[in-house]
């Protein structure tokens, strides 16, 4: 198995139902991946190996996935020279989701972590893809093809609403 350029870490193992979307996202772009769920709170010793390591094993971007007071995607940030994704997560501490959203978020200046919206895990696995693929060519064309793809969609989509009022 090649060795993984992304690295998918999640607050607890009941954001996985959120954070499979990354994962789905990066195996259909071939780009290989960790998981694995790393505590801010719970297991802040493991957080701070894997955020001081993660560059060291040859990953080149993380996912980092939290809900309620989520401090992960903004610690491992604090502590990475890597990019860092935050995915919001609506937990069941969660208020609505808002309180993970404007923990990952707002983030103060120096440490910025790029957030995607609320549950939006594919969203970080294709943004996760597309910063691979600003160096690899491969994946590039990965990229290219999946909005080739997205743009037929809607075109079939535009064609059937269309059809659905047409007399
Ligand atoms: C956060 O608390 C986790 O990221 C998760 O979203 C939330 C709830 O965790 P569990 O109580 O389900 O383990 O730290």
């Amino acid at each position: 198995m090649s060795k993984a350029l992304v690295g998918i870490i999640m607050g607890s193992d009941s954001d996985l139902k959120v954070m499979q979307a990354a994962a789905d996202q990066l195996e259909s772009f071939n780009i290989p991946f960790e998981i694995d769920v790393v505590s801010a709170h719970r297991t802040p010793e493991k957080m701070f190996d894997y955020a001081k390591n993660a560059h060291k094993r040859g990953i080149k971007v993380i996912i980092a996935g939290a809900g309620g007071a989520a401090h992960l995607p903004g610690m491992v940030a604090s502590l990475s020279p890597l990019p860092v994704i935050g995915v919001p997560v609506k937990s069941s501490n969660s208020i609505d989701g808002w309180d993970s959203v404007l923990s990952i978020l707002q983030m103060p200046n120096g440490v910025p972590v790029a957030t995607v919206a609320l549950n939006a895990a594919k969203n970080a696995g294709i943004l996760a893809a597309q910063i691979i693929g600003s160096s690899d060519s491969t994946v590039l064309q990965n990229i290219e093809a999946f909005k080739e793809n997205m743009k037929g969609e809607v075109e079939k989509k535009s064609k059937n609403v269309q059809q659905k009022f047409s007399s």
